[in-house]
């Protein structure tokens, strides 16, 4: 790969984010739970038999399996183990658990959530670069409960990507905290988060899920979105995102993580900057 940086290690590569998220995901995931012997051989056998299933109705070739295992190889090389299943596999998690949510409809949390960003007050400019690019965007709304009244205490962290579609903490040269914080809404739940909108994401081309993208023909892109996740006390804790009507992929996500309920529809700012939208988030009890 031929590059014009002096500084390798500046680069947004494949490799680069992957190992960040891996090494974030080995970090802040408690992966104390054991999961019971029955249950790991159901789910285990349940795997095989299924990748079995495929070998046999596609009549898989030895090229076949040995271009795959090389390929599983180079995702774990890659650090691309978080990306590939978040992309691929999460938003299935995500429908099995969240079935009995009554309330804001979740989707996938992917690989780019950090925890304890600095918290902000109620009406908070999110963490930005002087000159930020990018349309200004005022993102108001209430936290509210399945009866309709005011959550108080209730936390809103708010991540995503900037105006080229990169993420803080997993691309180089960016602020630590840049477009990420956690906003403290008022006591009846009402909060304003001024940031800008977000571009669309590309997963990155350059490793083992680009490879795959490539080799089969797919697209890499992932529509505009805001991460979020909503808590308060005696509430589910809700991880979502937010889309933006009209805009590229928003009917095509690679990783399948769009819903009606969470599309955007922004318009114009009351003060002419940029645009404005209220969303209301509906937590169901703990
Ligand atoms: C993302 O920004 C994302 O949200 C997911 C799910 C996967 C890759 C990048
Ligand atoms: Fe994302």
């Amino acid at each position: 790969m031929t590059s014009t940086s002096t500084e390798a290690t500046a680069e947004a590569t494949a490799a680069a984010s992957g190992a960040s998220a891996t090494e974030r995901f080995q970090r802040d995931k408690q992966i104390t739970a054991t999961v019971s012997q029955e249950r790991v051989s159901t789910l285990a056998t349940d795997l095989l038999t299924a990748v079995h299933d495929v070998v046999r109705r596609h009549r898989a070739t030895y090229e076949e399996y040995n271009a795959l295992k090389a390929w599983l190889i180079r995702v774990g090389e890659d650090g691309e183990w978080p990306l590939f299943l978040d992309v691929w596999v999460e938003h299935v998690l995500e429908e099995v658990v969240n079935s009995s949510r009554e309330g804001t409809k979740g989707t996938i949390e992917g690989p780019y959530y950090v925890p304890r960003a600095p918290s902000l007050p109620a009406d908070a400019d999110l963490p930005h670069r002087e000159g930020e690019r990018g349309t200004p965007l005022l993102f108001q709304g209430q936290v509210r409960d399945l009866d309709g009244r005011p959550v108080p205490a209730a936390t809103i962290e708010v991540w995503h990507a900037d105006d080229e579609g990169y993420y803080s903490q997993f691309a180089p040269g960016i602020p630590e905290w840049n477009l990420r914080a956690s906003v403290v809404a008022d006591g009846d739940g009402t909060f304003r988060i001024r940031t800008i909108q977000p571009a669309p994401y590309q997963i990155p081309t350059d490793g083992a899920c680009g490879a795959l993208i490539t080799a089969a023909g797919w697209h890499a892109w992932r529509p505009a979105h805001l991460h979020l996740k909503v808590s308060a006390p005696g509430s589910r804790t809700i991880t979502t995102q937010l889309y933006f009507a009209g805009g590229q992929h928003v009917d095509d996500d690679i990783a399948q993580a769009v819903k009606p309920e969470l599309v955007l529809t922004p318009q114009p700012a009351a003060d002419g900057s940029g645009h404005e939208v209220t969303y209301d988030f509906v937590l169901d009890p703990a």
